[in-house]
């Protein structure tokens, strides 16, 4: 579809939804009163509507901010949220259509094709990884295993036994899975692995090419947010991963904006900023402008797949995640990229944040490696190599990051390994700050 028959399809659906959203739902009744749909002439016009954001699904739980009535959801997801109640969306058949829709045509990006086994490794239940990706990857005809998350050595069984292609999951899950292989001694050559397909979570550069490794696969970037559908918003093509080219949005049915985190004024594409998406075809709970809390930059060239929407930087951190430590603003991926830099660190590492004397402290735990272990030939705190590779990622996380971090060299195998989503960060000061809406 040319841009300009994509722009009038975006038009006529953004000024449906406005309608449909003042006529049914007090809460934007109220936000959209005096605003004419047939007046919106340009995506330009947007910037006059108002945003949505996590808080108003929570002040509206479980069902306030829905434009169908439950009757007419065939489904109910929910994120669990650290702050209380959980947000509940809802979906109407046609809704589940067009996910399975956007699903299959991101798994279609990433080289899936009809009869591959595709492992799916991602959690059924209430979180919308799981049904998310099942619905596409049957609707492409593909053969589906819902393995669901955990119990990494049966899922390591099941990719022996069923022999899948494709494996979907956390990229923190893979990486779990890649360590029980080589734990289990079974090497790659006894799988038949070639694509993964792997988001949920922020990750970096570093972090791909360490799980493609591991796994002899390429690795890809699925993006999503329950919010607005569910993993399917975008999804990075086989042919551009290999060039940083970013993710394809299906942007006739998510619309795109990045604007300033601050002022929440839309920024120009390239630039970098906050993700606000406004569903296009959504029914059970269509959202205006909602902000993602994820950092990224829009980009419209051309991609040398031949696709022609817009594409997204892969999501450099959530706003959410940033931690400010004795006044230096940080994302835990920032920390991660200087970490898989040092070829002596497994890439298994959390953040640990406390306030001693009123002053932050920041530690970073994080594993060596089984092949520095052997080397040195012992493991403990007294040890020469340890104390000097300690002060070496001390200095470099200072050069790169600005923080004076304390670090603790864990031996292999001794953090808690990631089952779905990892948690990176643990922040144990009393009131934790940089948590915004979401
Ligand atoms: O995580 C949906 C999903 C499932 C996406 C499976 C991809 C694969 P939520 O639980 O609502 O939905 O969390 C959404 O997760 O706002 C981002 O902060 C983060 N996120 C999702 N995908 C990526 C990604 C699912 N590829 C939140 N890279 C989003 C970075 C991601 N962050």
């Amino acid at each position: 579809m040319s841009y300009d028959d994509l722009q009038t399809m975006q038009q006529s659906r953004l000024a449906k939804l406005i309608e449909k959203l003042s006529a049914r739902v007090p809460f934007y009744a109220e936000r959209l009163k005096g605003i004419d749909p047939a007046k919106l002439k340009s995506k330009d016009d947007l910037r006059r509507l108002p945003f949505t954001v996590k808080a108003d699904l929570r002040n509206h739980y479980p069902f306030g901010l829905f434009s169908e009535p439950v009757t007419n959801c065939v489904r109910l997801h929910a994120s669990s949220g650290t702050k209380g109640k959980p947000t509940v969306v809802g979906y109407t058949a046609n809704d589940i259509a067009n996910w399975a829709e956007v699903v299959a045509r991101s798994l279609a990006c990433a080289g899936v094709k009809p009869g591959d086994v595709l492992q799916n490794c991602y959690g059924y239940g209430l979180f919308t990884g799981g049904l998310g990706l099942h619905y596409g990857a049957e609707k492409i005809g593909a053969t589906v295993i819902p393995a669901s998350g955990g119990r990494t050595q049966n899922q390591i069984l099941l990719l022996q036994d069923l022999g899948a292609r494709i494996l979907c999951s956390t990229p923190s899950y893979a990486l779990n899975v890649a360590y029980t292989l080589a734990e289990l001694g079974i090497p790659n050559e006894e799988l038949k692995l070639e694509i993964g397909i792997f988001g949920a979570e922020p990750w970096t550069e570093s972090l791909r090419k360490q799980i493609e490794d591991r796994l002899s696969i390429i690795a890809l970037d699925i993006y999503g947010l329950s919010e607005i559908m569910g993993p399917g918003v975008s999804m990075e093509c086989a042919e551009g991963s290999r060039n940083g080219m970013g993710l394809h949005i299906w942007e006739d049915h998510f619309l795109p904006e990045i604007v300033d985190p601050e002022s929440g004024e839309p920024l120009d594409a390239g630039e970098e900023g906050e993700l606000v998406f406004t569903t296009l075809t959504k029914e059970a709970i269509p959202l205006l402008r909602y902000r993602t809390g994820d950092i990224s930059r829009l980009n419209r060239s051309k991609c040398v797949c031949g696709r022609t929407t817009v594409r997204m930087d892969r999501v450099r951190a959530r706003l959410d995640d940033m931690l400010i430590i004795r006044g230096v603003n940080l994302y835990p991926t920032e920390v991660e990229k200087v970490l898989l830099s040092v070829t002596e660190l497994a890439p298994h590492y959390q953040l640990v944040i406390d306030r001693k004397k009123a002053l932050d402290v920041l530690e970073v735990h994080v594993e060596v490696t089984e092949s520095i272990v052997s080397t040195w030939g012992e493991f403990h705190d007294g040890l020469v190599e340890l104390k000097g590779l300690r002060n070496r990622i001390c200095n470099v996380l200072k050069d790169t990051i600005g923080v004076s971090a304390e670090v603790k060299l864990l031996k292999p195998n001794t953090m808690a390994r990631s089952e779905g989503k990892a948690v990176r960060v643990i922040d144990r000061r009393k009131f934790p700050v940089g948590h915004n809406a979401r």
